[in-house]
């Protein structure tokens, strides 16, 4: 059965990839799945019928005959239990990855979301700067750490895994601050990931929701 997962109708960051059905259409294509997506805009995403799907009236979904999801890391966790490629057979590489899969959302994404929602919703105020500096001080603990662990891999444990599919797609959020440069281990990670063949397909598919937006007007 051909999933169908929810994207955004007109994504706000304009075909960077940066929105969370990237992570989920990337582990699609890691596992050869072929899948369908619905484009929802703003508003519809806070209308019953998509609350039905998502309690917090966001994307992306997935739907799967009776079954429905939401939340990117529980999407990507199901695809990877359900096909081979995202997940390590030998159990206890098995339950690394998946414990990569939570640092990535648990522990690096939010000081690196935060930083990105402060960017938006108080650069106008008095206190930005500061609060700026304390945010990007904060999402540079978790980068030296996470360079540190990663040292000279060329994933986080052994093989790549959907530990790598979300921490890549979490750091990628730091493109064009500065900071991941700073990193060259980790930026070196980042690019590895995106230069997948499934990253690429994923991203063109999301870019191409973008570009179709920019000729109907
Ligand atoms: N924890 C949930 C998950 O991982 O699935 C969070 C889902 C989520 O934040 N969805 C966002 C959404 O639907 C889109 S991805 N927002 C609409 C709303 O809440 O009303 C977050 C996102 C949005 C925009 C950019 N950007 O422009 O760069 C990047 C990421």
């Amino acid at each position: 059965m051909t999933p169908t997962i929810t994207a955004f109708e007109r994504s706000p960051d304009r075909g960077r990839g940066l929105a969370r059905d990237m992570r989920v259409r990337w582990a699609l294509e890691e596992v050869g799945q072929p899948y369908d997506v619905r484009l929802v805009a703003f508003d519809e995403m806070k209308e019953p019928a998509h609350r039905l799907l998502h309690p917090f009236g966001q994307i992306p979904t997935y739907e799967e005959g009776e079954l429905s999801l939401f939340e990117s890391g529980a999407i990507v966790f199901h695809i990877a239990q359900r096909h081979v490629g995202l997940l390590p057979d030998d159990a206890n590489a098995r339950a690394r990855a998946i414990t990569w899969m939570f640092a990535a959302l648990n522990t690096v994404e939010p000081p690196i979301f935060e930083r990105a929602i402060a960017m938006i919703v108080e650069r106008d105020r008095a206190w930005y700067a500061e609060r700026l500096t304390i945010l990007e001080d904060r999402v540079r603990v978790r980068l030296g750490e996470l360079s540190s662990r990663l040292g000279d891999g060329d994933w986080l444990d052994a093989a790549f895994s959907a530990g790598d599919l979300l921490m890549v797609t979490v750091l990628l959020r730091l493109i064009g601050s500065g900071m991941l440069e700073n990193y060259p281990n980790l930026s070196a990670y980042v690019a590895r990931g995106e230069a997948r063949p499934a990253y690429k397909r994923a991203f063109d598919a999301q870019l191409a929701v973008f570009n179709a937006t920019q000729t109907s007007g």
